[in-house]
Protein backbone atom coordinates (compact mmCIF):
# COMPACT_ATOMS: atom_id res chain seq x y z
CA UNK A 1 0.00 0.00 0.00
CA UNK A 2 1.04 4.01 -0.50
CA UNK A 3 -0.68 6.25 1.55
CA UNK A 4 -0.40 9.90 2.27
CA UNK A 5 -3.85 11.07 3.50
CA UNK A 6 -5.63 13.45 1.20
CA UNK A 7 -9.49 12.55 2.13
CA UNK A 8 -12.31 14.07 1.02
CA UNK A 9 -13.37 16.29 3.87
CA UNK A 10 -16.73 14.99 5.08
CA UNK A 11 -18.67 16.15 8.79
CA UNK A 12 -19.01 13.12 10.60
CA UNK A 13 -19.34 12.19 14.40
CA UNK A 14 -15.97 13.61 15.30
CA UNK A 15 -14.96 16.41 12.00
CA UNK A 16 -16.66 19.64 11.67
CA UNK A 17 -16.35 22.12 8.78
CA UNK A 18 -16.35 25.30 7.31
CA UNK A 19 -16.59 26.58 3.48
CA UNK A 20 -14.20 29.28 2.49
CA UNK A 21 -16.38 29.19 -1.08
CA UNK A 22 -17.79 32.80 -1.87
CA UNK A 23 -16.41 35.91 -3.26
CA UNK A 24 -12.64 36.95 -2.30
CA UNK A 25 -10.46 39.71 -2.91
CA UNK A 26 -8.77 39.70 -6.44
CA UNK A 27 -5.43 41.14 -7.41
CA UNK A 28 -4.17 41.05 -10.88
CA UNK A 29 -1.06 42.64 -10.85
CA UNK A 30 1.07 41.92 -8.80
CA UNK A 31 4.77 41.55 -10.13
CA UNK A 32 7.05 43.06 -7.99
CA UNK A 33 8.72 42.60 -4.30
CA UNK A 34 7.42 39.68 -1.82
CA UNK A 35 6.08 42.00 0.44
CA UNK A 36 3.94 43.83 -2.68
CA UNK A 37 3.02 39.88 -3.76
CA UNK A 38 1.12 39.12 -0.58
CA UNK A 39 -0.53 42.58 -0.18
CA UNK A 40 1.76 44.05 2.68
CA UNK A 41 2.80 47.21 0.31
CA UNK A 42 -0.50 48.63 1.35
CA UNK A 43 -1.65 47.96 -2.54
CA UNK A 44 -4.95 47.23 -0.85
CA UNK A 45 -6.40 50.09 -2.76
CA UNK A 46 -5.43 49.29 -6.08
CA UNK A 47 -8.01 49.78 -8.67
CA UNK A 48 -6.93 46.32 -9.89
CA UNK A 49 -8.47 44.52 -6.17
CA UNK A 50 -12.01 43.26 -7.89
CA UNK A 51 -14.22 40.34 -6.78
CA UNK A 52 -13.53 37.23 -7.93
CA UNK A 53 -16.06 34.03 -7.07
CA UNK A 54 -14.09 30.81 -5.34
CA UNK A 55 -14.81 28.26 -7.18
CA UNK A 56 -13.85 29.41 -10.36
CA UNK A 57 -11.31 30.23 -13.08
CA UNK A 58 -10.46 33.84 -13.00
CA UNK A 59 -9.73 34.77 -16.77
CA UNK A 60 -13.29 34.80 -17.80
CA UNK A 61 -14.65 36.74 -15.15
CA UNK A 62 -13.38 40.52 -15.97
CA UNK A 63 -13.66 41.86 -19.05
CA UNK A 64 -10.05 42.42 -19.99
CA UNK A 65 -7.29 40.39 -22.25
CA UNK A 66 -4.89 41.42 -19.15
CA UNK A 67 -6.83 39.13 -17.20
CA UNK A 68 -7.77 36.64 -19.60
CA UNK A 69 -4.30 35.83 -20.51
CA UNK A 70 -2.49 36.74 -17.75
CA UNK A 71 1.14 35.36 -17.40
CA UNK A 72 2.73 35.35 -13.37
CA UNK A 73 1.08 35.56 -10.09
CA UNK A 74 -2.39 37.00 -8.81
CA UNK A 75 -3.64 37.18 -5.73
CA UNK A 76 -6.41 35.81 -3.69
CA UNK A 77 -7.40 37.05 -0.54
CA UNK A 78 -10.28 36.89 2.15
CA UNK A 79 -10.89 37.08 5.60
CA UNK A 80 -12.11 34.32 7.99
CA UNK A 81 -13.53 33.77 11.53
CA UNK A 82 -12.88 30.03 13.14
CA UNK A 83 -16.23 28.99 14.64
CA UNK A 84 -15.70 29.62 18.61
CA UNK A 85 -16.31 25.80 19.32
CA UNK A 86 -13.10 24.99 17.35
CA UNK A 87 -10.37 26.58 19.94
CA UNK A 88 -8.69 23.96 22.06
CA UNK A 89 -8.69 20.48 21.18
CA UNK A 90 -8.43 20.33 17.63
CA UNK A 91 -6.62 20.24 14.73
CA UNK A 92 -7.64 22.91 12.67
CA UNK A 93 -6.83 21.76 8.28
CA UNK A 94 -7.36 23.62 5.28
CA UNK A 95 -7.75 22.04 2.03
CA UNK A 96 -8.42 23.25 -1.41
CA UNK A 97 -9.93 21.04 -4.19
CA UNK A 98 -7.72 22.60 -6.76
CA UNK A 99 -5.57 25.72 -7.66
CA UNK A 100 -4.23 26.04 -10.90
CA UNK A 101 -1.29 25.99 -11.83
CA UNK A 102 0.44 26.91 -8.65
CA UNK A 103 -0.29 28.16 -4.69
CA UNK A 104 1.25 29.66 -2.32
CA UNK A 105 -1.04 30.02 0.72
CA UNK A 106 -0.46 32.75 3.80
CA UNK A 107 -2.53 32.28 6.50
CA UNK A 108 -2.21 35.81 8.76
CA UNK A 109 0.89 36.77 6.32
CA UNK A 110 2.91 33.25 7.24
CA UNK A 111 3.19 30.78 4.57
CA UNK A 112 0.57 27.83 5.46
CA UNK A 113 0.98 25.67 2.56
CA UNK A 114 2.43 25.29 -1.21
CA UNK A 115 1.58 22.96 -4.33
CA UNK A 116 1.88 22.76 -7.80
CA UNK A 117 0.93 21.03 -10.49
CA UNK A 118 -3.29 22.06 -10.39
CA UNK A 119 -6.27 19.60 -10.43
CA UNK A 120 -5.20 18.07 -7.12
CA UNK A 121 -5.68 18.41 -4.11
CA UNK A 122 -3.60 19.80 -1.27
CA UNK A 123 -4.05 20.14 2.54
CA UNK A 124 -2.31 20.97 5.56
CA UNK A 125 -2.36 21.65 9.15
CA UNK A 126 -2.83 25.93 9.91
CA UNK A 127 -3.92 25.39 13.97
CA UNK A 128 -0.82 27.27 15.10
CA UNK A 129 -1.29 30.37 12.56
CA UNK A 130 -4.83 30.79 13.49
CA UNK A 131 -5.98 33.81 15.58
CA UNK A 132 -9.37 33.77 18.07
CA UNK A 133 -10.24 36.99 15.88
CA UNK A 134 -10.51 37.39 12.48
CA UNK A 135 -7.72 35.58 10.03
CA UNK A 136 -6.48 36.94 6.43
CA UNK A 137 -5.92 33.97 4.08
CA UNK A 138 -3.84 35.28 0.78
CA UNK A 139 -3.25 32.76 -2.11
CA UNK A 140 -0.61 33.86 -4.58
CA UNK A 141 -1.99 31.71 -7.92
CA UNK A 142 0.88 30.74 -11.04
CA UNK A 143 -0.58 30.06 -14.06
CA UNK A 144 3.06 29.72 -15.63
CA UNK A 145 4.39 27.44 -17.45
CA UNK A 146 7.69 26.06 -18.26
CA UNK A 147 9.46 23.01 -19.58
CA UNK A 148 9.45 21.04 -16.58
CA UNK A 149 5.93 21.68 -15.15
CA UNK A 150 2.93 18.87 -15.96
CA UNK A 151 1.82 20.35 -18.58
CA UNK A 152 4.53 22.23 -20.10
CA UNK A 153 4.26 25.52 -21.29
CA UNK A 154 6.72 28.45 -22.17
CA UNK A 155 7.31 32.00 -22.12
CA UNK A 156 7.54 33.93 -25.16
CA UNK A 157 8.68 37.19 -25.83
CA UNK A 158 6.84 38.50 -29.01
CA UNK A 159 8.14 41.28 -31.38
CA UNK A 160 7.72 45.09 -29.25
CA UNK A 161 8.96 43.12 -26.34
CA UNK A 162 5.37 41.65 -25.01
CA UNK A 163 5.74 38.56 -22.76
CA UNK A 164 2.73 35.78 -23.50
CA UNK A 165 2.05 31.86 -22.71
CA UNK A 166 2.46 29.87 -25.16
CA UNK A 167 1.32 25.96 -25.26
CA UNK A 168 0.93 23.42 -27.35
CA UNK A 169 -2.15 21.98 -26.29
CA UNK A 170 -5.46 23.22 -27.63
CA UNK A 171 -7.37 23.67 -24.32
CA UNK A 172 -7.28 26.82 -22.98
CA UNK A 173 -4.39 27.29 -19.77
CA UNK A 174 -6.99 28.11 -16.90
CA UNK A 175 -5.80 29.11 -13.74
CA UNK A 176 -7.73 30.53 -9.73
CA UNK A 177 -9.03 28.90 -7.60
CA UNK A 178 -11.15 26.56 -9.48
CA UNK A 179 -12.61 23.94 -6.74
CA UNK A 180 -13.96 24.09 -3.13
CA UNK A 181 -11.92 25.59 -0.28
CA UNK A 182 -12.89 24.02 3.20
CA UNK A 183 -11.12 24.39 6.84
CA UNK A 184 -12.29 21.25 8.87
CA UNK A 185 -11.29 19.29 12.13
CA UNK A 186 -9.91 16.37 13.53
CA UNK A 187 -9.00 15.25 16.73
CA UNK A 188 -4.86 14.85 17.37
CA UNK A 189 -5.53 11.91 16.78
CA UNK A 190 -6.87 11.47 13.65
CA UNK A 191 -7.36 8.86 10.75
CA UNK A 192 -5.31 10.06 8.15
CA UNK A 193 -6.02 7.37 5.17
CA UNK A 194 -7.59 4.47 4.24
CA UNK A 195 -6.90 1.85 1.24
CA UNK A 196 -9.88 -0.16 0.07
CA UNK A 197 -9.02 -3.06 -2.90
CA UNK A 198 -11.90 -5.47 -3.62
CA UNK A 199 -12.05 -8.67 -5.23
CA UNK A 200 -14.96 -10.75 -6.42
CA UNK A 201 -14.77 -14.62 -5.02
CA UNK A 202 -18.16 -16.02 -7.05
CA UNK A 203 -21.10 -14.03 -4.97
CA UNK A 204 -18.76 -13.11 -2.52
CA UNK A 205 -17.00 -9.92 -2.40
CA UNK A 206 -13.20 -9.83 -0.63
CA UNK A 207 -12.47 -6.17 0.87
CA UNK A 208 -9.28 -5.40 2.04
CA UNK A 209 -8.23 -3.12 4.02
CA UNK A 210 -6.03 -0.54 5.66
CA UNK A 211 -6.37 2.47 7.63
CA UNK A 212 -3.46 4.71 8.75
CA UNK A 213 -3.75 7.16 11.75
CA UNK A 214 -1.48 9.89 12.43
CA UNK A 215 -1.08 11.44 16.33
CA UNK A 216 -0.51 9.13 19.12
CA UNK A 217 -0.71 5.80 17.98
CA UNK A 218 -0.42 3.96 21.32
CA UNK A 219 -3.26 2.05 22.81
CA UNK A 220 -5.73 2.97 19.85
CA UNK A 221 -8.37 0.49 19.08
CA UNK A 222 -11.03 0.38 16.07
CA UNK A 223 -14.44 -0.20 14.78
CA UNK A 224 -14.59 -1.12 11.40
CA UNK A 225 -18.17 -1.46 9.77
CA UNK A 226 -18.90 -1.85 6.37
CA UNK A 227 -22.23 -0.64 5.68
CA UNK A 228 -24.85 -1.52 2.37
CA UNK A 229 -26.60 1.62 0.35
CA UNK A 230 -29.09 1.16 2.97
CA UNK A 231 -27.21 1.35 5.83
CA UNK A 232 -27.44 -2.29 7.16
CA UNK A 233 -23.97 -3.17 8.62
CA UNK A 234 -23.12 -6.15 6.71
CA UNK A 235 -19.20 -6.77 8.05
CA UNK A 236 -17.13 -6.03 10.84
CA UNK A 237 -13.74 -5.77 12.22
CA UNK A 238 -11.71 -4.19 15.22
CA UNK A 239 -8.46 -3.81 13.13
CA UNK A 240 -6.61 -1.63 10.96
CA UNK A 241 -6.19 -3.60 8.16
CA UNK A 242 -7.70 -7.07 7.47
CA UNK A 243 -10.02 -8.76 4.29
CA UNK A 244 -13.52 -8.62 5.22
CA UNK A 245 -15.87 -10.85 3.37
CA UNK A 246 -19.27 -9.60 1.77
CA UNK A 247 -21.84 -12.26 1.41
CA UNK A 248 -23.89 -11.77 -1.87
CA UNK A 249 -22.15 -8.30 -2.44
CA UNK A 250 -23.61 -5.96 -4.45
CA UNK A 251 -21.18 -5.76 -7.15
CA UNK A 252 -20.49 -2.06 -8.92
CA UNK A 253 -21.73 -2.61 -12.38
CA UNK A 254 -21.02 0.13 -15.00
CA UNK A 255 -24.04 1.74 -16.31
CA UNK A 256 -26.17 -0.38 -18.51
CA UNK A 257 -24.62 -3.66 -17.80
CA UNK A 258 -26.60 -4.49 -14.84
CA UNK A 259 -30.11 -3.03 -13.55
CA UNK A 260 -28.39 -1.63 -10.18
CA UNK A 261 -25.35 -0.19 -11.33
CA UNK A 262 -23.17 1.96 -9.26
CA UNK A 263 -23.80 0.29 -6.20
CA UNK A 264 -21.75 1.93 -3.34
CA UNK A 265 -21.00 0.79 0.28
CA UNK A 266 -19.25 2.60 3.29
CA UNK A 267 -16.42 1.94 4.98
CA UNK A 268 -16.72 3.41 8.14
CA UNK A 269 -13.77 3.51 10.40
CA UNK A 270 -14.47 4.70 14.60
CA UNK A 271 -11.04 5.41 16.23
CA UNK A 272 -11.00 4.93 20.06
CA UNK A 273 -8.63 6.02 22.69
CA UNK A 274 -7.63 3.80 25.80
CA UNK A 275 -10.86 5.25 27.52
CA UNK A 276 -12.61 3.73 25.06
CA UNK A 277 -13.60 7.59 23.79
CA UNK A 278 -14.55 8.35 20.41
CA UNK A 279 -11.94 9.89 18.84
CA UNK A 280 -12.05 10.15 15.14
CA UNK A 281 -14.43 9.01 12.71
CA UNK A 282 -14.75 9.02 9.02
CA UNK A 283 -16.90 7.48 6.38
CA UNK A 284 -15.68 6.35 3.07
CA UNK A 285 -17.64 5.32 0.65
CA UNK A 286 -16.53 2.38 -2.05
CA UNK A 287 -17.48 -0.64 -4.46
CA UNK A 288 -17.04 -4.17 -5.17
CA UNK A 289 -15.80 -5.11 -8.11
CA UNK A 290 -12.77 -6.53 -9.48
CA UNK A 291 -10.96 -6.11 -13.02
CA UNK A 292 -8.78 -8.13 -14.98
CA UNK A 293 -7.36 -8.05 -18.64
CA UNK A 294 -5.30 -10.00 -20.90
CA UNK A 295 -4.14 -9.69 -25.14
CA UNK A 296 -7.57 -9.43 -25.78
CA UNK A 297 -9.89 -8.42 -22.99
CA UNK A 298 -10.58 -6.18 -20.45
CA UNK A 299 -13.16 -7.39 -17.44
CA UNK A 300 -15.31 -6.35 -14.90
CA UNK A 301 -16.34 -8.82 -12.61
CA UNK A 302 -15.68 -11.23 -15.01
CA UNK A 303 -17.43 -9.93 -17.94
CA UNK A 304 -15.60 -8.23 -21.07
CA UNK A 305 -16.59 -4.56 -21.48
CA UNK A 306 -16.71 -2.52 -24.08
CA UNK A 307 -16.25 1.35 -23.60
CA UNK A 308 -19.04 3.74 -25.08
CA UNK A 309 -17.57 7.19 -23.98
CA UNK A 310 -16.11 10.76 -24.80
CA UNK A 311 -13.03 12.66 -24.32
CA UNK A 312 -14.38 15.69 -22.25
CA UNK A 313 -13.01 18.62 -20.54
CA UNK A 314 -13.79 20.87 -17.31
CA UNK A 315 -15.07 23.84 -19.11
CA UNK A 316 -18.21 25.99 -19.60
CA UNK A 317 -19.13 29.96 -20.23
CA UNK A 318 -17.75 32.50 -17.70
CA UNK A 319 -16.54 29.89 -15.03
CA UNK A 320 -13.80 28.41 -17.13
CA UNK A 321 -13.12 24.97 -15.12
CA UNK A 322 -14.59 26.48 -12.08
CA UNK A 323 -16.61 23.00 -9.99
CA UNK A 324 -20.12 23.93 -10.60
CA UNK A 325 -22.91 21.34 -9.79
CA UNK A 326 -25.30 22.28 -12.09
CA UNK A 327 -23.03 21.57 -14.88
CA UNK A 328 -21.85 18.50 -13.26
CA UNK A 329 -25.37 17.16 -13.13
CA UNK A 330 -26.93 18.23 -16.81
CA UNK A 331 -23.45 16.79 -17.71
CA UNK A 332 -23.96 13.29 -16.03
CA UNK A 333 -27.39 13.06 -17.37
CA UNK A 334 -26.75 13.60 -21.01
CA UNK A 335 -23.97 10.91 -20.66
CA UNK A 336 -26.67 8.55 -19.30
CA UNK A 337 -29.48 9.92 -22.16
CA UNK A 338 -26.65 9.15 -24.80
CA UNK A 339 -26.10 5.45 -23.38
CA UNK A 340 -22.40 6.03 -22.60
CA UNK A 341 -20.77 4.19 -19.73
CA UNK A 342 -17.02 5.66 -19.65
CA UNK A 343 -15.57 8.66 -20.08
CA UNK A 344 -11.63 10.23 -20.13
CA UNK A 345 -10.72 12.98 -17.95
CA UNK A 346 -8.91 14.14 -20.62
CA UNK A 347 -6.31 15.83 -20.05
CA UNK A 348 -6.20 16.09 -16.16
CA UNK A 349 -7.86 14.84 -12.84
CA UNK A 350 -11.63 15.91 -12.54
CA UNK A 351 -13.17 17.47 -9.49
CA UNK A 352 -13.89 15.17 -6.63
CA UNK A 353 -17.57 15.59 -7.03
CA UNK A 354 -17.53 14.81 -10.80
CA UNK A 355 -15.44 11.57 -9.37
CA UNK A 356 -18.34 10.92 -6.83
CA UNK A 357 -21.07 11.25 -9.82
CA UNK A 358 -19.15 8.96 -12.07
CA UNK A 359 -18.78 6.02 -8.82
CA UNK A 360 -22.89 6.56 -8.50
CA UNK A 361 -23.91 6.14 -11.63
CA UNK A 362 -21.62 3.54 -12.94
CA UNK A 363 -19.43 5.46 -15.50
CA UNK A 364 -15.79 3.85 -16.11
CA UNK A 365 -13.17 6.43 -15.39
CA UNK A 366 -10.20 6.55 -17.60
CA UNK A 367 -8.07 8.76 -15.00
CA UNK A 368 -5.83 10.63 -16.78
CA UNK A 369 -2.60 13.23 -15.20
CA UNK A 370 -2.24 16.51 -16.43
CA UNK A 371 0.65 15.69 -18.91
CA UNK A 372 -0.56 16.29 -22.57
CA UNK A 373 1.98 16.49 -25.62
CA UNK A 374 4.62 15.92 -23.24
CA UNK A 375 8.34 16.98 -24.80
CA UNK A 376 11.42 18.23 -23.89
CA UNK A 377 11.77 14.75 -21.73
CA UNK A 378 14.41 15.63 -18.58
CA UNK A 379 14.79 14.04 -15.68
CA UNK A 380 13.13 17.09 -13.38
CA UNK A 381 10.01 16.86 -15.62
CA UNK A 382 9.74 12.94 -14.81
CA UNK A 383 9.40 14.06 -10.89
CA UNK A 384 6.70 16.22 -11.54
CA UNK A 385 5.31 13.52 -13.36
CA UNK A 386 5.63 10.96 -11.18
CA UNK A 387 4.47 13.23 -8.62
CA UNK A 388 1.07 13.87 -10.28
CA UNK A 389 0.50 10.21 -10.60
CA UNK A 390 0.89 9.33 -6.73
CA UNK A 391 -1.02 12.47 -5.56
CA UNK A 392 -3.68 11.35 -8.49
CA UNK A 393 -3.64 7.84 -6.92
CA UNK A 394 -3.89 9.12 -3.59
CA UNK A 395 -7.02 10.99 -4.45
CA UNK A 396 -8.31 8.41 -6.64
CA UNK A 397 -7.65 4.89 -5.38
CA UNK A 398 -11.30 4.00 -3.12
CA UNK A 399 -13.41 4.94 -6.93
CA UNK A 400 -14.32 1.78 -7.89
CA UNK A 401 -15.29 4.49 -11.45
CA UNK A 402 -11.66 4.42 -11.93
CA UNK A 403 -10.80 1.41 -13.84
CA UNK A 404 -7.74 2.56 -15.97
CA UNK A 405 -4.88 5.43 -15.55
CA UNK A 406 -3.36 7.37 -18.31
CA UNK A 407 -0.70 8.13 -17.59
CA UNK A 408 -0.15 10.62 -20.45
CA UNK A 409 -1.66 12.45 -23.84
CA UNK A 410 -0.47 12.64 -26.90
CA UNK A 411 3.37 12.77 -25.71
CA UNK A 412 6.05 12.88 -28.14
CA UNK A 413 6.58 8.79 -28.26
CA UNK A 414 7.79 8.81 -31.72
CA UNK A 415 10.95 10.42 -29.73
CA UNK A 416 13.59 7.64 -28.72
CA UNK A 417 14.30 9.07 -25.32
CA UNK A 418 10.66 8.62 -24.64
CA UNK A 419 11.55 4.71 -23.83
CA UNK A 420 13.01 5.22 -21.15
CA UNK A 421 10.84 8.21 -19.92
CA UNK A 422 7.69 6.06 -19.68
CA UNK A 423 9.35 3.59 -18.89
CA UNK A 424 10.24 5.17 -15.36
CA UNK A 425 6.31 7.10 -15.39
CA UNK A 426 4.90 3.22 -15.88
CA UNK A 427 6.69 1.63 -13.11
CA UNK A 428 6.50 4.34 -10.95
CA UNK A 429 2.44 3.88 -10.96
CA UNK A 430 2.75 0.29 -11.42
CA UNK A 431 4.62 0.51 -7.64
CA UNK A 432 1.54 1.39 -6.22
CA UNK A 433 -1.33 -0.20 -8.22
CA UNK A 434 -1.55 -3.53 -9.94
CA UNK A 435 -5.15 -3.63 -9.56
CA UNK A 436 -5.71 -1.31 -12.96
CA UNK A 437 -4.52 -1.28 -16.31
CA UNK A 438 -3.03 1.92 -17.58
CA UNK A 439 -2.95 3.11 -20.93
CA UNK A 440 -1.51 6.05 -23.24
CA UNK A 441 -4.09 8.16 -25.47
CA UNK A 442 -0.78 8.08 -28.26
CA UNK A 443 -1.44 9.77 -31.54
CA UNK A 444 2.34 9.10 -33.11
CA UNK A 445 1.44 5.68 -34.94
CA UNK A 446 2.24 2.41 -33.66
CA UNK A 447 5.56 2.02 -36.59
CA UNK A 448 7.40 5.30 -34.73
CA UNK A 449 6.30 4.64 -30.88
CA UNK A 450 8.29 3.77 -27.81
CA UNK A 451 5.61 3.33 -25.11
CA UNK A 452 3.30 0.48 -26.20
CA UNK A 453 5.50 -2.12 -24.51
CA UNK A 454 5.14 -0.68 -20.66
CA UNK A 455 0.87 -0.28 -21.75
CA UNK A 456 -1.55 -3.04 -20.64
CA UNK A 457 -3.88 -1.70 -22.76
CA UNK A 458 -3.48 0.72 -26.18
CA UNK A 459 -4.99 3.70 -26.63
CA UNK A 460 -5.27 5.20 -30.04
CA UNK A 461 -6.34 8.78 -30.74
CA UNK A 462 -6.64 9.54 -34.84
CA UNK A 463 -7.67 11.65 -37.17
CA UNK A 464 -8.08 10.31 -39.97
CA UNK A 465 -10.61 12.39 -42.35
CA UNK A 466 -9.65 15.32 -39.88
CA UNK A 467 -6.31 16.45 -39.57
CA UNK A 468 -4.99 14.06 -42.25
CA UNK A 469 -6.98 13.37 -45.00
CA UNK A 470 -9.24 16.43 -44.07
CA UNK A 471 -12.57 15.97 -46.30
CA UNK A 472 -12.00 12.52 -47.52
CA UNK A 473 -14.32 10.53 -45.89
CA UNK A 474 -13.19 7.65 -48.24
CA UNK A 475 -10.02 7.52 -45.70
CA UNK A 476 -11.24 7.13 -42.53
CA UNK A 477 -12.48 3.44 -42.55
CA UNK A 478 -9.17 1.50 -44.14
CA UNK A 479 -7.07 4.19 -42.28
CA UNK A 480 -8.23 3.74 -38.41
CA UNK A 481 -8.43 -0.50 -39.23
CA UNK A 482 -4.90 0.04 -39.90
CA UNK A 483 -3.68 1.90 -37.23
CA UNK A 484 -5.68 -0.12 -34.93
CA UNK A 485 -4.59 -3.40 -36.23
CA UNK A 486 -0.82 -2.04 -36.19
CA UNK A 487 -0.66 -1.66 -32.58
CA UNK A 488 -2.77 -4.83 -31.51
CA UNK A 489 -0.17 -6.68 -33.82
CA UNK A 490 2.82 -5.20 -32.57
CA UNK A 491 2.10 -5.10 -28.58
CA UNK A 492 -0.70 -8.57 -28.53
CA UNK A 493 -2.75 -6.56 -26.14
CA UNK A 494 -6.25 -5.21 -26.35
CA UNK A 495 -6.93 -1.27 -28.24
CA UNK A 496 -9.14 1.52 -28.16
CA UNK A 497 -9.70 4.54 -29.57
CA UNK A 498 -9.00 7.45 -27.22
CA UNK A 499 -10.16 9.83 -29.37
CA UNK A 500 -11.41 10.54 -33.01
CA UNK A 501 -13.78 13.19 -34.12
CA UNK A 502 -14.44 16.22 -36.48
CA UNK A 503 -15.73 20.33 -35.54
CA UNK A 504 -18.77 21.02 -36.17
CA UNK A 505 -20.17 24.56 -35.79
CA UNK A 506 -23.42 24.30 -34.52
CA UNK A 507 -26.16 25.37 -36.82
CA UNK A 508 -23.76 25.14 -40.06
CA UNK A 509 -25.76 22.81 -42.21
CA UNK A 510 -23.70 22.26 -46.05
CA UNK A 511 -25.32 19.24 -48.41
CA UNK A 512 -23.44 16.93 -49.16
CA UNK A 513 -21.16 17.30 -46.10
CA UNK A 514 -18.36 20.05 -46.38
CA UNK A 515 -15.43 20.37 -43.23
CA UNK A 516 -16.99 22.05 -40.23
CA UNK A 517 -21.15 21.54 -41.16
CA UNK A 518 -22.96 19.41 -38.71
CA UNK A 519 -23.25 17.10 -41.77
CA UNK A 520 -20.07 16.33 -42.01
CA UNK A 521 -18.84 15.28 -38.54
CA UNK A 522 -21.97 13.09 -39.18
CA UNK A 523 -20.95 11.38 -41.65
CA UNK A 524 -17.24 11.15 -40.22
CA UNK A 525 -19.00 9.53 -37.36
CA UNK A 526 -20.44 7.01 -39.44
CA UNK A 527 -17.58 6.33 -41.00
CA UNK A 528 -15.32 5.42 -38.05
CA UNK A 529 -18.61 3.14 -37.02
CA UNK A 530 -18.14 1.18 -39.70
CA UNK A 531 -14.58 0.35 -38.87
CA UNK A 532 -15.40 0.10 -35.00
CA UNK A 533 -17.84 -2.36 -36.29
CA UNK A 534 -14.83 -4.66 -38.11
CA UNK A 535 -12.77 -4.05 -35.53
CA UNK A 536 -15.22 -5.67 -32.87
CA UNK A 537 -15.28 -8.92 -34.53
CA UNK A 538 -11.25 -9.27 -34.25
CA UNK A 539 -11.74 -9.74 -30.77
CA UNK A 540 -9.27 -7.24 -29.25
CA UNK A 541 -10.86 -3.76 -29.64
CA UNK A 542 -12.30 -2.80 -26.14
CA UNK A 543 -13.64 0.89 -26.80
CA UNK A 544 -14.09 3.85 -28.67
CA UNK A 545 -14.36 7.24 -27.35
CA UNK A 546 -15.12 10.27 -29.19
CA UNK A 547 -13.68 13.41 -29.13
CA UNK A 548 -15.67 15.44 -27.55
CA UNK A 549 -18.53 15.13 -25.52
CA UNK A 550 -18.83 19.23 -25.43
CA UNK A 551 -17.37 22.14 -27.28
CA UNK A 552 -14.71 23.77 -25.20
CA UNK A 553 -12.56 27.29 -25.17
CA UNK A 554 -8.81 26.98 -26.39
CA UNK A 555 -6.15 29.45 -26.87
CA UNK A 556 -6.63 32.40 -29.63
CA UNK A 557 -5.67 29.51 -32.94
CA UNK A 558 -6.77 30.13 -36.73
CA UNK A 559 -7.76 26.49 -36.54
CA UNK A 560 -10.31 27.38 -34.12
CA UNK A 561 -13.55 29.80 -34.14
CA UNK A 562 -14.32 30.46 -30.95
CA UNK A 563 -12.73 27.36 -29.39
CA UNK A 564 -12.58 23.64 -30.45
CA UNK A 565 -15.98 22.61 -32.11
CA UNK A 566 -15.83 18.75 -31.92
CA UNK A 567 -18.27 18.49 -29.53
CA UNK A 568 -21.18 16.24 -29.46
CA UNK A 569 -22.83 18.97 -27.63
CA UNK A 570 -22.59 22.56 -27.52
CA UNK A 571 -20.70 24.52 -24.88
CA UNK A 572 -23.94 25.36 -23.54
CA UNK A 573 -25.11 21.49 -23.04
CA UNK A 574 -27.47 21.30 -25.76
CA UNK A 575 -27.59 18.37 -28.56
CA UNK A 576 -25.62 18.67 -32.12
CA UNK A 577 -26.82 16.26 -34.94
CA UNK A 578 -24.23 14.38 -33.54
CA UNK A 579 -25.62 13.56 -30.29
CA UNK A 580 -28.88 11.94 -31.28
CA UNK A 581 -26.37 10.32 -34.21
CA UNK A 582 -24.17 8.30 -31.21
CA UNK A 583 -27.09 8.46 -28.92
CA UNK A 584 -28.18 5.63 -31.29
CA UNK A 585 -25.09 3.58 -31.48
CA UNK A 586 -24.70 4.03 -27.97
CA UNK A 587 -27.95 2.58 -27.18
CA UNK A 588 -27.84 0.09 -29.61
CA UNK A 589 -24.21 -1.22 -28.65
CA UNK A 590 -25.58 -1.42 -25.30
CA UNK A 591 -28.44 -3.50 -26.03
CA UNK A 592 -26.33 -5.66 -28.37
CA UNK A 593 -23.48 -6.58 -25.74
CA UNK A 594 -24.67 -6.41 -22.22
C1 LIG B 1 -5.90 15.90 -29.97
C2 LIG B 1 -5.71 16.27 -28.55
C3 LIG B 1 -6.87 17.09 -28.01
C4 LIG B 1 -7.32 18.09 -29.04
C5 LIG B 1 -7.77 17.36 -30.28
C6 LIG B 1 -8.18 18.32 -31.37
O1 LIG B 1 -5.30 15.04 -30.51
O2 LIG B 1 -5.46 15.18 -27.71
O3 LIG B 1 -6.46 17.72 -26.83
O4 LIG B 1 -8.35 18.90 -28.57
O5 LIG B 1 -6.74 16.57 -30.77
O6 LIG B 1 -9.37 18.54 -31.56
O7 LIG B 1 -7.30 18.86 -32.02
Amino acid sequence: YVHGGILYPRITETRELVSLDGLWHFSLNINGSFNEKIGLSGNTNDKDIHLMPVPSSFNDIPTTLDARDHLGPVRYERSFRVPSGWQGEKRIWLRFGSVCYSAEVYINDKLALTHEIGHLPFTGEITSLLNNADNVIKVIVDTTLTSTTVPQGYTATLPGGVKKLKYTFDFFNYGGIDRPVVLYTTSQTYIDDINIITTVDGDKGLVSYKTTVKGDETELSYKISILDANNEVVGESNTDNGVLEIKDAHFWWPYLMHDDPGYLYTFKVQLYDSNNLLLDSYSQPFGIRELAWNSTTFTINGKPVYLRGFGRHEDSDIRGKGLDLPLIIRDHNLMRWIGANAYRTSHYPYAEEIMDMADRLGIMIIDEVPAVNTENFSNDLLENHKRSLTELFLRDKNRPSVVMWSIANEPRTQLPESQDYYNHVSAHIKSFDKTRPITIANIYGFDVDHSGQFLDILGVNKYVGWYEYAGDLETVVSGMISQAEGWHKKHNKPVFVTEYGADAMEGLHILPDYLWSEEYQVKLMSEYFKAFDQLRDQGWFVGEMIWNFADFKTANDIRRVGGNKKGMFTRQRQPKNSAHFLRKRYWLLANKLN
